[in-house]
């Protein structure tokens, strides 16, 4: 009888580690539902990060929120970022129009960055036309009240998905 040699137990495949999403919000986003119905939507913001969290867990990845009224503190945050998270969603409310320290920020620390808006800007003031983070995001979404930030959600999960795919492509 002939035996045939055992072959080797195939080692499992390696778990993939989850993406990690930081969403910020800017200044006065923590009335979202409270006021201004017309402009911003009903849902509150504590709905919308629920909502993050949920459809980001659904896709395996780990969502992680935040909003200050302080550049400053929105600024560390992204900081902080660096080499912990794989991808940031801003909306920068107002900051968006004004800060130099948001882009540098967005800048320094070389990650993906997606920018939302729950209004349309470029149906709104002038000055809201201009963004000064824009040219350091992927891309804008805007206007699609709290659907832009799970649209956000999305292009940045595709952004690390394919980065990944294009720095392992077996995997
Ligand atoms: O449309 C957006 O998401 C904005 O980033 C919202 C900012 C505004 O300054 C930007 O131009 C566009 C304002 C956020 C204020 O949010 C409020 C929500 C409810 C009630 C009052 C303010």
């Amino acid at each position: 009888m002939t035996r045939r040699a055992r072959r080797p137990p195939e080692a499992p495949a390696p778990r993939p580690i989850p993406p990690r999403i930081l969403v910020l919000h800017g200044p006065n986003l923590n009335l979202l539902g409270t006021r201004d119905p017309l402009i911003y939507g009903t849902t509150t913001l504590a709905e919308i990060d629920a909502e993050l969290v949920r459809r980001g867990g659904a896709r395996g990845a780990a969502v992680e929120t935040l909003q200050s009224n302080h550049e400053g503190a929105l600024v560390d945050a992204i900081q902080a970022a660096r080499g912990r998270c794989d991808a940031i969603v801003i909306n920068p409310g107002a900051y968006t129009h004004t800060s130099i320290a948001l882009r540098d920020a967005l800048e320094g620390v070389n990650l993906p960055a997606v920018e939302v808006h729950l209004s349309n800007l470029h149906a709104r003031e002038d000055f809201r036309r201009e963004s000064l983070v824009a040219a350091r995001c992927v891309g804008q979404i805007s206007g699609f009240g709290a659907q832009s930030y799970y649209l956000g959600l999305d292009a940045a999960l595709a952004i690390v998905e394919r980065r990944r795919a294009e720095r392992s492509p077996d995997a």
